[in-house]
């Protein structure tokens, strides 16, 4: 039983975190159809790219800053409420602009939603600004400005996102030169639904100091070596990865195995109820289903505090 675990995660798109019956009540307050996207109160998609077609429509029943704010207040007070004391949401001002009402408002009602959930349960929450990779180099660039402008003192991380076929790392290393010397903290989607070559393609040409997934580094040893000596932290997110195909089973999973190879890993959701899961549930499965001890799941914990794009005072207190 890990209920009485203490939790924290540090990859979750915020938007994918909706629970369906939130997006169901923003779909009749904006009169939107949904079906097809949600059926008997699941969020219903076939493949990886049709999951990211259904994540920007549901990323648009959310119109204002206060259904932004509303939206992450929701998550985060349940996150709290399985026991999470921090939580990194990945977040997309190019959704801002979508809807409207552009960058600074979306992460202002994201930010007020933030700051709610820790005045009801203390939980401490930060932001990281996500590029989207097949929106294009150019796009990011931009989305790398705007970020580096470093107007919300929450958003604390920079992160590239989105399908992984298209495009090269190294198309977005600028992106991410100007994110990094803006002081964000820095990670990138690799080695999830591509091969072991992205994992390095991204420590050489951005320098992480985590990967969003990076499971498929499995398939190459050295690979695995020098993630463990380099100490770049992986935020793992098995029950995504088993939703999306990328192993067939948690047998399957190689968190264990990289765990053994002295890789640093986490444990997050990714976007839970997309994937049929939560953080209280990856828990849960870490525990019963890949045998981790209560000692090594706080370990991983741990490694997620020390990883986080936090102050130092804040993780000291956290720790
Ligand atoms: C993602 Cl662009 C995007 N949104 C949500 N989840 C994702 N996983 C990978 N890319
Ligand atoms: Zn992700």
């Amino acid at each position: 039983m890990t209920a009485h675990l203490k939790k924290a995660e540090l990859h979750c798109h915020i938007e994918g975190a909706a629970p369906p019956a939130l997006a169901l009540a923003q779909a009749r307050k904006y009169n939107v159809d949904v079906r097809g996207i949600i059926e008997d109160g699941a969020y219903v998609w076939a493949d990886f790219s049709h999951f990211l077609t259904c994540y920007d429509a549901v990323a648009e029943l959310f119109r204002t800053e206060e259904d932004y704010a509303l939206l992450a207040e929701a998550y985060l007070t349940e996150l709290a409420q399985a026991g999470t004391i921090y939580s990194e949401i990945i977040v997309s001002p190019d959704h801002g602009n979508t809807i409207g009402i552009g960058s600074d408002a979306y992460i202002r009602g994201l930010a007020a939603g933030i700051e709610a959930a820790k005045a009801k349960t203390g939980i401490e929450g930060r932001m990281i600004i996500t590029i989207i990779r097949h929106m294009g180099p150019e796009a990011a660039e931009k989305t790398a400005l705007y970020a580096a402008r470093r107007e919300h003192p929450l958003v604390t991380g920079f992160n590239l996102a989105g399908e992984e076929r298209m495009h090269k790392v190294a198309d977005f290393a600028r992106a991410f030169d100007i994110a990094r010397d803006c002081g964000l903290g820095i990670t990138i989607h690799a080695g999830e639904m591509v091969g072991a070559f992205s994992v390095r393609d991204a420590l050489d040409h951005v320098r992480p100091s985590r990967i969003s997934h990076g499971v498929r580094a499995i398939e190459d040893a050295d690979l695995v070596k020098r993630i463990a000596a380099e100490g770049v932290v992986l935020e793992t997110c098995p029950g995504s990865n088993v939703s999306l195909q990328v192993f067939p089973d948690f047998a399957a999973h190689p968190l264990r195995a990289l765990y053994e190879a002295g890789c640093r890993v986490t444990l997050n959701s990714d976007d839970p109820p997309f994937f049929h899961t939560s953080l209280k549930q990856e828990y849960e499965i870490a525990s019963q289903v890949m045998g981790f001890s209560d000692d090594e799941i706080n370990g991983m914990t741990r490694t997620a505090i020390e990883a986080a794009f936090v102050d130092e005072p804040t993780r000291k207190r956290l720790l």
